[in-house]
């Protein structure tokens, strides 16, 4: 994953010193494109050990369309919700903060975050009142008119921002059919390039993988762009030590081949192999 240790090494020379909404500040740049050719292997971050569980239930709880991270918590533990009672998940954190603050059911059973990403995936509001499910309709055009230039999923829903806990950070993605095979870019509006990056390019190279398998085609690039992506100020110490390690080859992702409608895979259905990779390294998430 040379082009992840890039872009902090391009942060860290390039950079500019702000501060931020969190309070912590952060080094950043404006504006960066990474490329994942996605038949050579996995694109999981092997410098530091990267929890794949955790991409993987997240990205399910997206498809799944749900907006309370209890049901996040109970995909990632495999554990039904009264099992689960103060085991913590990546958005747990946002859902006693801003899901709170914003007036929403936070109980130990449930954990609402509002319109956050699986509503406008799966349920974008229009106009008309209506529900739009976006995930379907981007995956029946890929089927049925593959060289549409119009294969488009946008998270980032004007009027509904402010009722969510966290405004979406990948905010808008659009996919590409060509020689047999689906490539997707991603526009992330804000990119905690640490913490968020490495699960977000494992999530989007993931998402790329299920959707080639249920419209059957070959996998092509996952294009990775960014607005301002960021090195938050504590975790300088972090990102130099991650980046005095040397890559390690990629791991490969199996996925249950039977598997042919996007609302069917379970957490059972994925399988990395030959992942090699460094200790982890701990760092404190800005909220
Ligand atoms: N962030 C990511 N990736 C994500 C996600 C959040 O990097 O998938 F959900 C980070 C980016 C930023 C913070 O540091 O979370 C969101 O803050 P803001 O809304 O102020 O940009």
């Amino acid at each position: 994953m040379k082009q992840y240790l890039d872009l902090l090494q391009h942060i860290l020379d390039n950079g500019i010193k702000k501060e931020d909404r969190t309070g912590t500040g952060t080094t950043s740049v404006f504006g960066y494109q990474m490329r994942f050719d996605l038949s050579e292997g996995f694109p999981l971050v092997t410098t530091k050990k990267t929890h794949l569980k955790a991409i993987i239930s997240e990205l399910l709880w997206f498809i799944e369309g749900s907006t309370d991270e209890r049901r996040l918590a109970e995909i990632h533990y495999g554990q039904c919700r009264e099992d689960i009672i103060g085991k913590k998940t990546v958005w747990t954190a946002n859902a006693d903060a801003q899901g709170k603050d914003l007036g929403y059911t936070n109980t130990d059973t449930i954990k609402e975050l509002g319109p956050v990403y699986g509503s406008q995936w799966r349920s974008w509001i229009g106009a008309d009142g209506k529900a739009h499910d976006q995930l379907e309709t981007v995956i029946e055009q890929i089927k049925n008119n593959p060289d549409s230039r119009r294969i488009i999923l946008n998270a980032w829903n004007v009027a509904e921002i402010d009722n969510m806990a966290l405004p979406p950070c990948h905010t808008f993605f659009q996919f590409y059919v060509a020689n047999g095979k689906l490539s997707c870019q991603l526009y992330q509006r804000s990119a905690d390039v640490f913490l968020g990056v490495p699960f977000n390019i494992a999530s989007y190279a993931l998402l790329t993988m299920m959707i080639a398998q249920v419209c059957d085609l070959e996998v092509g690039d996952f294009v990775h762009t960014f607005g301002d992506a960021h090195i938050y100020s504590n975790h300088m110490e972090q990102v130099n030590l991650q980046l005095s390690r040397t890559p390690h080859k990629k791991p490969t992702m199996k996925i249950n081949p039977d598997i042919k409608d996007i609302n069917d895979f379970k957490m059972e259905d994925f399988e990395l192999v030959d992942y090699i990779c460094d200790e982890p390294i701990k760092a404190q998430m800005a909220v």
